[in-house]
């Protein structure tokens, strides 16, 4: 495949923007060579600027759930921008996509939206903070939940040490206050809040973690965490950005049967405009203002377009059978790769949960962020490589999750899978 237009188009980029992108995941750094300059998408595929056509496996990240450019979210934010953009004044749709946020998650009582999942889960740090009183919180390692100071945050020299910053200008006073805690290890959480008795005011979670590649909870895990923060005060906050309408419609605190004190929402619910959001009960939400004191805002929050585009895509999420057929072109593609893997004698270790997968060249398990470290990055980068010259496109770095839609076909599959067997051998 010729990529020379996105390769000039890059030049000019990075003469304006930072590293040519708005975001860094987007700039290859974990695969090398330029990013793909996309001109547009439909359903399954994105088409760049070079007029190839490309299987997507990032759908922006994880809103593009019912594919791109679906017809019934395009009218509905088409329709929606006759009547204005945006009005800094209360507009219906907002009503109406918390509720339905509500029947979908029943522990998000009542809700107030933002326009990113960083925004969600810098509220939802506030919020527990202002409704315990305490200053501490707990992350576990390799998770992500946004760029908010307080978790841009690395762990310690040992579990329950206080954090360092993971990034420039992250101030060590702030860090110091985000302990961290391996993924998957309810123990070490335990020993952490033991150690800081009456001082943490949250443990903030992905509940299948997406950042480091994807990694589920192992058996039990939400529920004895959700048990240890009760028994020590805590607040549990399931970061749903990614999860949300993503695992199940009710996301994983449906699929696991474990409840939040505090969740956070994005990616989907916006349907592909900028959208987040966080809830919690009412008495814990009576907290932010103008009910209460803890101060939080937004000039676009709960933007009518974005609203249109999140009803028009959880409409089509309620659809009959939706879940099904994500739970079916999933266990093609991962029992297709594993087969291939067997085959071609690859380390390859599959681990996915609903329509959110990723391939790790590894023999696995991976549990946790060490073991994800120890995937073989570089045979990653080349079959990144392999598969987006036969026309796939998979997120640029091991330590991602990839993510299909609807629209992707049971041939959409067979292609992936005929892109992978060859990309193997490289
Ligand atoms: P945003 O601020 O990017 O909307 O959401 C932050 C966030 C919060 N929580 C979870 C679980 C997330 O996955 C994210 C963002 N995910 C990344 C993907 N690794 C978005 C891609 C990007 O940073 O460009």
């Amino acid at each position: 495949m010729n990529f020379s237009k996105s390769a000039a188009a890059m030049e000019r980029a990075r003469d304006v923007l930072v590293g040519g992108v708005n975001s860094p995941v987007r700039a290859f750094k974990g695969v090398g060579g330029h990013p793909i300059v996309m001109a547009r998408a439909q359903g399954a595929y994105l088409f760049d600027i070079d007029g190839n056509q490309l299987i997507d496996f990032v759908g922006s990240w994880g809103p593009m759930i019912v594919g791109h450019a679906h017809p019934k979210v395009v009218d509905a934010v088409t329709q929606r921008a006759q009547l204005g953009t945006s009005f800094g004044a209360p507009n219906l749709l907002e009503t109406e996509l918390a509720e339905e946020v509500r029947r979908a998650f029943p522990s998000m009582e009542k809700v107030r939206f933002v326009s990113s999942g960083t925004e969600a889960t810098m509220a939802a740090l506030r919020l527990a903070r202002a409704h315990t009183g305490r200053q501490f919180i707990v992350k576990a390692a390799g998770c992500y939940h946004g760029h908010s100071d307080a978790l841009l945050v690395k762990a310690g020299s040992g579990v329950a040490t206080l954090g360092l910053p993971d990034s420039p200008g992250v101030p060590t006073e702030l860090a110091k206050l985000t302990l961290t805690v391996p993924f998957n290890d309810a123990d070490a959480l335990r020993k952490t809040l033991e150690a800081h008795p009456g001082a943490i005011a949250a443990f903030i979670v992905e509940p299948v973690v997406g950042n480091m590649g994807l990694v589920p909870p192992s058996d039990g895990y939400l529920a004895q965490v959700r048990e240890i923060c009760h028994a020590h005060g805590t607040l549990l906050i399931l970061d749903e950005v990614m999860t949300g309408f993503r695992v199940a419609y009710g996301g994983a605190q449906q699929r696991y049967g474990v409840k939040a004190d505090i969740t956070t929402l994005g990616k989907i619910i916006g349907g592909g405009l900028p959208v987040g959001a966080y809830g919690a009960s009412k008495t814990l939400m009576a907290n932010i203002a103008p009910e209460g004191a803890t101060y939080q805002a937004g000039t676009l929050s709960g933007n009518p377009l974005a609203m249109a585009a999140g009803l028009a895509t959880l409409e089509l999420l309620r659809e009959p059978g939706v879940y099904e057929k994500l739970e079916q072109t999933g266990a093609q593609l991962e029992e297709g790769l594993m087969g291939l893997a067997r085959r071609h004698s690859v380390d390859l270790c599959v681990q996915r949960v609903g329509s959110m997968v990723t391939a790790f060249f590894h023999k696995g398990p991976i549990r946790n962020e060490e073991d994800a470290m120890k995937s073989d990055r570089p045979r990653f980068g080349r079959f990144f490589h392999g598969m987006l010259q036969r026309g796939v496109y998979l997120p640029p770095s091991q330590l991602e999750a990839a993510f299909f839609s609807l629209a992707h076909s049971v041939k959409d599959v067979e292609a992936t899978l005929k892109a992978a067997e060859e990309s193997f051998k490289l």
